[in-house]
């Protein structure tokens, strides 16, 4: 143990010092193993300890799949030395062909064992689990070299998941300070940050590594200030304080790679049923005006949800409702629409005042529904700017356990809880001769900073309407990946 501390001190896959974000947070340590990999004696070591506390426990299994990315090359080490066989599990679907979610032969009933690097909340142990599950495999114990002792062993046990560790951050933290390689000071500075910001702990590192970002030297101290531009919507999806239908959303536009809103404005169920069905695995969410339907059923809602399900998407009903709270409670349950039984998300004008919002929560909350508030509008001389648009970022702030974002023509706050769709959007600018404006996707997702574009008769007025969502969804994202500093090929 001691010689494995330092060794991982020695190739800064741990490292003390001022890590500075951009939310102004300086951590005190720095866990990072993927440099482990560019030291094959250490990468051998550090498989061949995972190995031993699975052999020490007595666990019997199958095989074996590591979470993606750092433990892949760990599992694979062991996998080839003890003749184990071996799953890899993709972090998002294939675009063409198979769309497997876990390569390798899967024999359903059999025990997969789970290897991890480092352990905070245990939230991406269990993402790997349950995509195994999934395919019908068990899951009941997980290996990991480090655990940082931040509540992600309570949680993977209470999800059926033993986790098993070589060591902790607070051993790793004793050793190097008996070696003399960091002071008492440091020590106590990283446990008291340890158990003071656990969740915040788990979300610099993934923030870190979801950005792939290094940190770099400045007057001995470490910064990350200059690189720490945007966050990824799958670090956004871990903050403490995202909505879980927002972390949900998050999570499915980036396993999906798509940040694309369909508005299926048609009149026809068969017709909408049908965009859901060809359309689905290229949107994040479908968003429907239910009240254009010639013939709508609960039959068609059911459907939908069906599609939705199969195909991972949200659907926002745009309802923009607009009254005093008693009124738009009845209006999102009941009626022949009965909207909350079906619809992921609804939005709302801010122009009521806070009762509307309070009105749809006391409907859409236990259902675990979630709001979006009008911010701005894409229309010819929309009333809804300057300091309306502001006392609505100020109603969303104060009932973000509802509102999650915003409609709105580019980013309105900087809260990365918070999504911002941006409506008025197709490859042609201009606009129709309704006083509908529309922007480029590149300038609503890299200029204005908004998340979502929400495409209608854009792509409805196509030829081929798959083949133009997938040209919007790829410009979206392509422009979303640069935001984020990932290098996109033209
Ligand atoms: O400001 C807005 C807000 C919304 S939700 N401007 C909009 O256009 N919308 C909706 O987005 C509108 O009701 C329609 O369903 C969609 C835009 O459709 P398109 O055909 O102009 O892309």
């Amino acid at each position: 143990m001691e010689q494995l501390a330092s060794e991982l001190y020695e190739v800064e896959a741990v490292r003390f010092g001022e890590f500075v974000l951009k939310s102004g947070l300086v951590s005190p340590v720095y866990v990072d193993l993927r440099v482990v990999v560019s030291a094959p004696a250490l990468l051998n070591k550090v498989a061949d300890l995972l190995f031993q506390v699975a052999k020490n426990a007595a666990l019997k299994y199958d095989c074996v799949c590591g979470v993606p990315y750092t433990a892949l090359p760990l599992a694979t080490i062991i996998c080839s030395n003890k003749q184990i066989p071996m799953l890899i599990r993709r972090k998002e679907a294939k675009d063409h062909g198979t769309k497997r979610l876990v390569e390798g032969t899967i024999n359903a009933g059999e025990t997969c064992l789970v290897i991890e690097d480092v352990v905070t909340s245990g939230s991406s142990v269990l993402e790997t689990a349950e995509v195994l599950r999934k395919e019908g495999l068990k899951v009941t114990d997980a290996i990991v070299l480090l655990d940082r002792e931040q509540g992600g062993r309570a949680m993977l046990e209470k999800n059926g998941i033993q986790l098993h560790s070589v060591c902790t951050l607070s051993q790793i933290l004793r050793i190097l300070e008996q070696q003399q390689k960091i002071t008492p000071g440091i020590v106590a500075s990283v446990e008291k940050f340890i158990q003071e910001t656990p969740a915040i702990v788990a979300n610099v590192e993934k923030f870190i590594q979801d950005n792939i970002v290094k940190p770099s030297e400045q007057n001995g101290a470490v910064s990350m200030k200059r690189i720490c531009k945007e966050m990824s919507f799958a670090a956004r999806a871990e903050l403490p304080g995202t909505h879980p239908l927002a972390a949900q959303l998050f999570r499915l536009m980036e396993k999906k790679q798509t940040n694309l809103c369909l508005s299926a404005d048609v009149t026809s169920s068969k017709e909408l049923l049908q965009l859901a069905a060809m359309l689905g695995p290229s949107i994040c969410i479908l968003k429907t005006h239910v009240d254009i339907l010639d013939d709508f059923s609960q039959e068609v809602a059911r459907e939908l949800r069906g599609l939705a399900e199969q195909h991972e998407f949200l659907i926002f009903e745009d309802r923009k409702f607009a009254d005093i709270g008693n009124t738009v409670k009845h209006q999102y349950e009941g009626g022949i629409f009965k909207i909350a039984s079906w619809s992921d998300i609804i939005n709302a004008h801010a122009v009521p005042g806070p009762g509307v919002i309070k009105g749809l929560k006391a409907v859409g909350h236990h259902l675990q529904r979630g709001c979006l508030l009008i911010g701005e509008m894409s229309s010819e001389g929309s009333l809804a700017t300057g300091d309306y648009t502001k006392a609505a970022v100020k109603m969303a702030e104060e009932h973000s356990d509802f509102v999650f974002g915003f409609i709105s023509g580019s980013r309105i706050v900087e809260k990365p809880e918070f999504l911002h769709l941006t409506p008025g959007v197709q490859m042609q600018t201009g606009g129709d001769n309704l006083g509908q404006k529309y922007l480029s996707p590149q300038d609503v997702i890299g200029k204005r900073k908004s998340d979502i574009i929400i495409v209608g008769r854009g792509i409805l007025s196509a030829s081929s309407r798959l083949e133009e969502a997938e040209a919007y969804r790829k410009a979206a994202w392509n422009s979303y990946l640069q935001r984020i500093g990932v290098n996109v090929p033209n």
